[in-house]
């Protein structure tokens, strides 16, 4: 439910405003009589309305009556009343700046200074000028997290299907932990056993063959290592009997050309079974870092994300950013360095539980 508050000179009249927009049967909250500044005595009736019934009320006949009339028409007058309701709301906001901090902007400030981006934040707040909520500080915030709430996808975890998951990613994101966390999952710790093996594309790093050849040999499941895309294919059917293949590859700084475009090759090239790319994310990512991030790995049609880190930081504002921006799917946590314990599969409810943490702190 949503408040929202009617002002005028009586509370009849207060009232009836209520009842124009929303019919009779309105819930009331409350009705207070209040001495403005100009020294006027005015109501204010407050009454709660569901949240689809206000947004519809508020803004959406526009949005929904356009079917018989011209289409383009409306958009372009759409678009000027969405340009025309910024520009008051910035106006709005410039005014309030010399004066005292609207309870708005303290909201923003909150939300900014925990890593979400103004442009996002700008855009929820717009749509809801004119109403209550913008008025009340609790209020704002909780419909700020279920804008963020709504706006999160997770992917879910699809089971008894063969599948082959590549992990890409920067160096050090804990690629290579993940797929050892990832291959102890399907092979061992779920309600049946998957046959799993282990591909290995990052044969540039020093180390890194025995890193998951290590891991490998523990846990006694299959795995090659392959330089070129003439091996990676044969590999791929070599293992083409097992459930699940995970592929692990170099970590590609953004500056590593080189290597980057041999392992875009290798996913290109002609594949028996889908390949489902996955980004390696960290949770203690830099807002100066997260653009390059995507902007390097994007053009490999990224299926999902998963998120490394999360036990390393208490900040979670620029990873959400970074989800609310690019709207990918997210499938799966790392919450440590302990292989196989420290996986979970994602949920949006984890994520915001920590964001909430840490917007409590404050
Ligand atoms: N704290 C923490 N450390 C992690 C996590 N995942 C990986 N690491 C560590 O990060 C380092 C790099 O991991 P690695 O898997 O080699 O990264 P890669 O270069 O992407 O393959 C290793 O020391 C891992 O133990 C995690 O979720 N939390
Ligand atoms: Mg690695």
């Amino acid at each position: 439910m949503i408040n929202e508050t009617f002002v005028a000179s009586d509370p009849k009249s207060a009232y009836d405003q209520a009842v124009k927009k929303y019919g009779e049967g309105v819930e009331l909250v409350s009705a207070k009589q209040i001495k403005y500044e100009d020294g006027k005595l005015r109501c204010e009736v407050t009454i709660a309305v569901p949240k689809d019934l206000f947004m519809k009320k508020s803004f959406g006949e526009i949005s929904s009556e356009n079917s018989n009339s011209d289409k383009g028409e409306d958009e372009s007058l759409l678009s000027e009343l969405g340009e025309l309701k910024k520009q008051l709301f910035l106006m709005k906001e410039e005014m309030l700046d010399a004066s005292e901090e609207s309870v708005t902007q303290k909201v923003k400030r909150l939300f900014m200074k925990k890593g979400i981006a103004k442009p996002w934040l700008d855009d929820v707040l717009i749509s809801l000028m004119g109403s209550g909520i913008l008025e009340d500080a609790t209020l704002l915030v909780s419909y700020l997290l279920e804008e963020i709430d709504a706006s999160l996808n997770v992917q879910e975890e699809i089971l008894y299907e063969p599948k082959i998951m590549m992990l890409v990613g920067p160096t050090g994101v804990g690629k290579t932990t993940t797929i050892a966390k990832l291959a102890a999952r399907y092979a061992y710790l779920l309600d049946k056993p998957y046959k799993v093996a282990l591909l290995n594309l990052d044969s540039y790093k020093v180390g890194a063959f025995e890193q998951l050849a290590h891991y490998a040999d523990i846990m006694q499941i299959e795995h090659i290592t392959v330089d070129s895309v003439e091996e990676f294919t044969q590999g791929l059917e070599v293992l083409d009997e097992y459930d699940v293949i995970l592929v692990d590859t170099a970590g590609m700084s953004p500056y590593d050309t080189q290597k980057f475009i041999k392992t875009v090759e290798f996913v290109q090239s002609d594949m028996p079974r889908k390949i489902e790319v996955n980004l390696v994310f960290p949770a203690t990512v830099k807002y100066e870092d997260m653009d390059d991030i995507y902007n390097n790995f994007s053009f490999l049609d990224l299926n999902s994300v998963i998120i490394s880190k999360f036990d390393e930081t208490k900040h979670f504002g620029t990873l959400l950013n970074f989800m609310l921006l690019y709207k990918l799917p997210m499938s799966y946590f790392s919450i440590g360095q302990e292989v196989p314990d420290d996986l979970m599969v994602a949920s949006k409810e984890y994520l915001l539980e920590q964001f909430i943490g840490d917007l409590d702190e404050e």
